[in-house]
């Protein structure tokens, strides 16, 4: 299951009170103040993991409440502080406060943020002892934790985005270029959720790859599956845009190059100035060539030709990735 919005609310625990107790005990005259402090409240926590990727894990848990701190005892016992709860989330995640919308934190792999933060626990009577006050009897009450509503949002980090047509041939290709399973079958939005995959280049590079599903037009207004998933485009730093050549629906593949290009613009007009590798899938199809012409003539910019079928022209794509991504582009590659 691929989820990648929830809602949850956060209590921290409260601290424990303050203790107020004196010393009796045989043999030990006015033994003194000995109340301890109480012991501070859990705090809520969420932190990025990079074996997560989703937010699939937090299906059903809408309330995470940690443990209230114990109240301190006599003998200057201090109370027992509650255990924090730590929430994890794939890196990518957006926090956003629920009430004032703002985001609170992105947060990178590692990374933490305290959502709700602990109550301090009261001091006991013992801590209020000085040289002119030998027998205090104030003690505090321990601090009330903080609770927060938060909005997590999953914006996928991969480097490299796979967009075009439902059909086009995506997940086929990550699915040959990485060791990532999509579904793949001959019908379109086979995809109904962004896959990732590790491309491996040689023993120490790699990037990743998001296999985005299939775009339509209308999709950056809700239209298909795509405006849904749009949002895992934006982190990408590189699009591989895949034309099927003879598409089963009759339909241009020059028409359909422009409309993806357009769902972007109208999603979110940056999009448009990222960097883009064109390519006709399925170039072992005899009308491949003739398409790629064509689209080259059309848009004035150059068009690769690949198969994940029979693997042609998937060294080149990955070079050209990889310069891509090095900034290197324009460079012998
Ligand atoms: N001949 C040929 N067929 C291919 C090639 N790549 C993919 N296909 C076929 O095209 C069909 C669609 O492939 P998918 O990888 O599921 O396409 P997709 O773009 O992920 O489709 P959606 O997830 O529906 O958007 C499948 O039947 C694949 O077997 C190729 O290089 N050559
Ligand atoms: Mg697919």
């Amino acid at each position: 299951m691929f989820v990648d919005c929830v809602e949850i609310a956060c209590f921290a625990g409260n601290g424990g009170d303050g203790c107020c107790s004196f010393r009796r005990e045989a043999h030990v005259p006015r033994g003194g103040p000995d109340g301890g402090d109480g012991g501070a409240g859990g705090s809520v926590i969420i932190r990025a993991d990079y074996n997560l990727g989703s937010l699939a894990n937090l299906v059903g848990h809408h309330f995470f409440r940690a443990d209230h701190g114990k109240a301190g005892e006599g003998s200057m016992c201090t109370g027992r502080s509650g255990d924090d709860i730590v929430i994890l989330v794939p890196p990518g995640t957006l926090v956003k406060d629920k009430v004032h919308g703002h985001v609170l934190k992105d947060l990178a792999d590692g990374d933490q943020i305290v959502i709700a933060q602990g109550g301090k626990g009261g001091r006991g009577n013992r801590s209020y002892a000085s040289s002119t006050n030998r027998t205090p009897r104030e003690f505090d009450r321990g601090e009330e934790g903080e609770s927060r509503a938060v909005i997590l949002e999953l914006k996928l980090i991969a480097d490299v985005g796979v967009i075009g047509k439902p059909n086009a041939g995506k997940s086929t290709l990550l699915s040959r270029m990485s060791r990532a399973t999509p579904e793949i079958a001959n019908y379109p939005f086979t995809t109904k959720y962004p896959n990732l995959g590790v491309v491996k280049v040689g023993y120490d590079h790699q990037f990743v790859m998001a296999d985005i599903p299939g775009l339509i037009e209308g999709a950056h207004a809700g239209v298909g599956l795509g405006h849904e998933f749009l949002k895992h485009v934006q982190r990408t730093k590189l699009f591989v845009h895949l034309v099927e050549p003879d598409p089963d629906d009759q339909t241009n593949p020059i028409d359909n190059y422009h409309q993806i290009r357009k769902e972007l613009e109208l999603y979110d007009s940056e999009l448009t100035q990222r960097p883009e590798i064109i390519c006709i899938s399925k170039a072992e199809l005899p009308d491949s060539e003739a398409a790629a012409l064509l689209l080259e003539e059309s848009i004035g910019q150059p068009v690769m030709r690949i198969s994940a079928a029979t693997g042609q022209g998937l060294p080149e794509l990955v070079k050209r990735i990889v310069a891509h991504l090095q900034g290197k582009v324009g460079e012998d590659w």
